[in-house]
């Protein structure tokens, strides 16, 4: 059975009038250990980014500030669509599912990954994802 996505309610400490405090830990909520984290910023609302899946990366993607639209199709062909407006949110995106973020002027999206960047790991064809679909 494949790794599926999933939504991760991360810890809220504080409350409104201080503010708040969330937190991750490998192997408490993260279910890889980190290797590298980005971020993004300043995307217009017309594009999407994305349009790829991951051979062997597996990610959490947090919405810190804005809004953040997820659409995702695992290898096995399972479609899951996210709305990510709480920055005490995550997505857990698992290898081998194609994904697509759209966002709000103001989102800044986090991302925790699971190996350092490379472009082998990457799967930008629509087209060769459909083809590794098939033969699984
Ligand atoms: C993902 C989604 C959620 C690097 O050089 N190093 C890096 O660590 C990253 C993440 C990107 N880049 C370069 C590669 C491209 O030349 O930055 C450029 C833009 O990357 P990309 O078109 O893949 O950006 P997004 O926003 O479509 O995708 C990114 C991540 O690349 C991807 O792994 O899952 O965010």
């Amino acid at each position: 059975m494949k790794k599926k996505p999933y939504l991760i309610e991360f810890p809220k400490i504080g409350d409104s009038s201080i503010g708040f405090i969330s937190v991750v830990e490998f192997e408490k909520l993260l279910p890889f250990r980190p290797e590298r984290v980005y971020w993004t910023y300043y995307t217009p609302e017309s594009i999407v980014r994305g349009r790829h899946a991951h051979h062997n990366t597996e990610q959490v993607l947090i919405a810190v500030s804005g809004t953040i639209l997820v659409h995702i199709e695992t290898i096995e062909g399972e479609l899951y669509s996210y709305k990510l407006e709480k920055p005490s949110q995550g997505i857990y995106i698992p290898p081998m599912a194609w994904h697509t973020m759209q966002y709000s002027h103001t989102a800044v999206q986090l991302i925790i990954a699971s190996s350092k960047y490379d472009e082998a790991d990457y799967i930008r064809s629509y087209d060769a994802f459909c083809s590794l679909k098939n033969n699984i």
